[in-house]
This record gives structure tokens, sequence and C-alpha cells, in this order.
């Protein structure tokens, strides 16, 4: 086949997204730092000190910049902004202020996640989203946090995949608080679309004026042996609901991995040879059907807020990142607004559950002087996000 040339908007954003208790290290505050601390808990080892990027975030932009990306999407932690009620840390907004200053310095625009699986221990011991004052409390916090950042502050998301917190922890029990009840369940995305509106509403008030939108984890979904009724309705809940709800917003997130495949007895794994050391099912088209899927029903502008490939093997992710932006392409060739796109990860970095084994970075970290290697994916992808045109074979 020939070489073929796709050619991305001028003004497209193109960036890597990270999350502050997958890289800072020391979130001591936090119910994941408890549950990777509480026998039995089921992380495989705790986040320690993570990629250390509370102290190395200069270094983490730079490289960014450096490879030729315009954008960088990471989070805020709330366990260190607020660590008590009520009690909120000037160190920690200075703190962030300055990963802010130094994304502009770079002429990188900062994405700013306001909440990224993570709650304060003292949020999860007051009932954390089951709790009746969680949205008057995320209010709150996502108004000091305007406040003191909003003017730097370039594209904001909400909740990072409120759906994955909603049934990892209240209908799969493996997140905290570990709960398995549909009922609870959907009665946390219920919930979750409020703490949205509230975040939302709450950056608006303050100063600055940036895109807000909801990080959605979607995927391409398929019925296996009839069960197409239990796909419509997981993807109601996990999907639908949220897309309809987007249509107040000013863009919708998308984050995909992968298909899910869904028979008569609930997920069916991927066949052997396609399955990636998470357990994803190789499918590097879920992004352009979760994209089409996304604009069609939220009718928002769409930012691919995550996409990648956890792998040991490097040439495979520059063959997943290739196929799944060339996607990419043909749904904004086809008239859909995509505003930007973000790989996960820019560094191999804590894998909740899974902790340090998964790799989906295109830098390595030394797990013991933290020391960074760009890998030949980060060349490939600074190439990409530099000349806005993507080379395909
Ligand atoms: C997620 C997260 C990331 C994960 C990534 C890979 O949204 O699940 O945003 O924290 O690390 O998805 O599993």
């Amino acid at each position: 086949m020939a070489e073929k040339n796709l050619t991305f908007p001028k003004d497209f954003h193109w960036g890597t997204a990270t999350a502050a208790h997958q890289i800072e290290g020391g979130n001591t505050n936090s119910d994941w730092w408890r549950l990777e601390h509480t026998p039995g808990g089921g992380t495989a080892e705790s986040s320690g000190d993570a990629c250390d990027s509370w102290n190395r975030y200069e270094e983490d932009i730079a490289i960014v910049a450096s490879l030729g990306m315009n954008a960088y999407r990471f989070s805020v932690e709330w366990a260190r902004i607020e660590p008590a009620e009520g009690e909120f840390s000037k160190v920690a907004l200075d703190h962030y202020r300055d990963v802010l200053f130094a994304c502009r310095n770079q002429g990188i625009l900062p994405v700013v996640t306001m909440h990224h699986f993570t709650l304060p221990q003292w949020v999860q011991d007051a009932g954390g989203f089951e709790s009746p004052n969680i949205v008057s409390w995320m209010a709150r916090y996502a108004g000091v946090v305007g406040e003191a950042l909003g003017d730097l502050i370039g594209v904001a998301c909400t909740i990072n995949e409120p759906n994955i917190v909603a049934i990892t922890g209240f209908l799969m029990g493996m997140f905290p608080p570990q709960v398995q009840s549909w009922d609870r369940f959907s009665a946390v995305n219920t919930t979750m679309r409020a703490c949205h509106v509230a975040i939302r509403d709450a950056l608006r008030a303050g100063p600055g004026s940036f895109p807000i939108g909801i990080a959605l984890s979607m995927q391409e979904w398929e019925a296996v042996d009839g069960a197409e009724d239990s796909v419509a309705s997981m993807r109601e809940e996990m999907e639908d609901l949220y897309l309809r709800a987007a249509q107040e917003d000013d863009f919708i997130g998308v984050q995909c991995y992968t298909k899910m495949q869904i028979g008569p007895h609930g997920m069916v794994p991927p066949p052997p040879d396609q399955m990636l050391d998470m357990g994803y099912y190789y499918w590097p088209q879920c992004v352009e059907h979760t994209v089409r899927r996304a604009s069609d029903v939220a009718k928002v502008p769409v930012i691919v807020t995550e996409n990648g490939i956890g792998t040991t093997n490097d040439q495979q992710r520059i063959e997943y990142l290739e196929e799944a932006i060339s996607g990419l392409h043909r749904a904004i060739s086809d008239g859909v607004e995509v505003h930007g796109y973000f790989q996960w990860s820019l560094l191999d970095n804590f894998e909740w559950l899974h902790g340090y084994r998964l790799k989906f970075g295109i830098v390595e970290v030394d797990r013991e002087t933290f020391e960074r290697t760009p890998k030949p994916s980060a060349h490939w992808y600074g190439e990409l996000a530099r000349t806005g045109v993507l080379k395909t074979a």
C-alpha cells in the first residue's frame, strides 16, 4: 500500500495525559493510599513515590514541549488541596499554580482534571460518592481551585471516568469502597452527573474563560450470543446518560482503549492472541467508533482526553497509535468536530490495582532514580504533534 499523509487541523491540541496519584508520589491522604496499605485490599503494590512528579513536574513538562506537543493533561489532587474538611492548603494550590506556569512558559496548553479517581480520606470516611454532601463538597473544592488557578487553566475536565469510578467501586467491588450493587452503581452515576455540573458551574463562575467538559470512559461494545439487551442497558448506564447530559457542556472528553464483548454470562475475554497485559482486546479501531458516537449523542465538540496501550512492546504501541489516530482522522474528515487528542500516558506510572507492571508510557521511568527516558514511541508521537501530519504506511 502506498504511504499516505493524513493532515490534521492547524489548531489541533496534541498532548499526553497523566493523573496526580499515578505520577506525583506520596499521596498519603487519599482513599487509594489507604487501600494500597490495607492487607487484602487488592492492589499489587503501593503507589509510593510514583514518578516523583510532585518534584519533577518541570522536567516532565519540558519533555512534553521538547518532543513537540502543544498540550499537557494532568490532574490536581483534592486530597492535597483540602486535606481536612474545609481546610485548604495554600502550599498545594501554589504548587499547582507553578505547574500551570511551567506549562504556559513552555507554550503548553494546560488541561486540568479536577478529580481523577482519588478522594481525600475524610470524604471517603464520610460516605464518599454516597454522602448527601458530596455535591456541595465538590462545588466548594472546585470554587477554591478555580479562584486560585482559573486564570491559567487552558481546558478543564471536571471528573475523570466517573462511570469507571462507579462501576469498579460500586458494581465490581474493586476500587474503593469495593461495593457490589447495581442500584448503588446506578445511583452513583446519577450523583456523578450532579457533581460534574457543580464543578463546571463553580469553574464557570470564577476567573478565566476556558472550555469545560467531563472525561468519559467509552468502549466499542459488542454483543455476543444474543446479549444485545445486556449491552444496551450497560451502554445506557455507562455512556448514554452521560453523553446526553453533556449537551450542556463545552466539549465531551472521550477516553477509550478497547472493545468490550458482552455475552449472556457477562464479559467475554478477548482471544488470547489479541489480549493485552491489562486484559484488554487489542482494538485501536475503538477511537474512531467512540468519537463518532460521542459526537452523535452529545452534539458538542470532542476531545480525545485519553487513548493508549499498556505494553512492553513499544513498536506495538506505535502501531496501535497509528491505527487509532488514522481512525480519528477519518472521523474528522467526515465532519466530526474534534479539538484534540491526548495519548495516555506521558510516563510509565502507577496503574491502580496493577501497580507499576503495566507500561502505558511513551517515556520510561527508572524506578530507583526516577530518570526519564523517552521511548521510540515518544519521538514518533512528537513528530506527529509537531507536524500535524500522520504518515501511514
Ligand atoms: C483511566 C485512567 C487512567 C488509567 C488508564 C489506563 O481513566 O482509567 O484515566 O488513570 O491509567 O486508563 O488504564
